[in-house]
């Protein structure tokens, strides 16, 4: 019976049109960190956008906070399989951060403080696709999230989306990170279903 049921419930929710392929939705929202979580104190805080030619942009968190700032709001999905609807955020677009950045490179690598590092093309970083987010739901981004700052690139699975976040660092040749060195897909495109290498 449960067939029949099912049918005039309408269409079960993972079939969501918004929900990629091989993905289930969640309500919580689980953490994953490949190690402990480092602290950082707000006084020595500081975001970095070094570029290929040599030259680093810096802001202290002060520096930081007086930046316009954007609230999106937008999906997640993990590698792991999960996908979270409508999370809300506050932060600084990379738009605003690479204005006054001048570079001829077309790669990111994104490194964080305890070490993690993700890469991606540089274009996938501009154009409104990805902030760096310091409030998650009206609160101050939890430690175990990536506060007091992470990136946040929700076209690509989450693992691109380096909590703790100490700065971009802009390069001439792809460079991979961690995951993307132990197997993961190098560019992540959950709706193509690019989890590991050879996807
Ligand atoms: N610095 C850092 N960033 C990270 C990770 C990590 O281990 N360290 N894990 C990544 C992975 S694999 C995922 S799925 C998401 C998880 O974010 P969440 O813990 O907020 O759900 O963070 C990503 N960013
Ligand atoms: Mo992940």
């Amino acid at each position: 019976m449960g067939i029949i049921s099912r049918a005039f419930q309408g269409r079960p929710r993972d079939h969501d049109e918004n929900l990629p392929p091989g993905q289930y939705l969640v309500h919580d929202f689980p953490v994953l960190s490949a190690g402990p979580t480092p602290r950082v104190p707000l006084d020595r805080w500081e975001f970095a956008i070094d570029t290929a030619e040599g030259q680093v942009h810096r802001w202290s968190w002060e520096e930081f906070l007086a930046l316009p700032q954007e609230t999106p709001t937008v999906d997640l999905h993990c590698v792991t399989k999960w996908s979270k609807f409508g999370t809300e955020w506050k932060g600084v677009s990379l738009d605003v951060l690479m204005e006054d950045v001048e570079s001829a490179a077309e790669y990111a690598l994104a490194y964080s403080y305890g070490g993690y590092t993700t890469n991606l093309p540089l274009e996938d970083l501009l154009d409104g696709k990805a902030w760096i987010v310091y409030e998650f739901d009206g609160e101050e981004l939890a430690p175990a999230h990536g506060g007091p700052a992470r990136l946040l690139v929700p076209h690509l699975y989450l693992w691109k989306s380096a909590k703790w976040i100490k700065g971009i660092r802009l390069l001439n040749e792809d460079w991979p990170g961690f995951w993307e060195t132990a197997g993961y897909h190098n560019y992540g495109d959950p709706w193509r279903e690019q989890r590991y290498q050879g996807d």
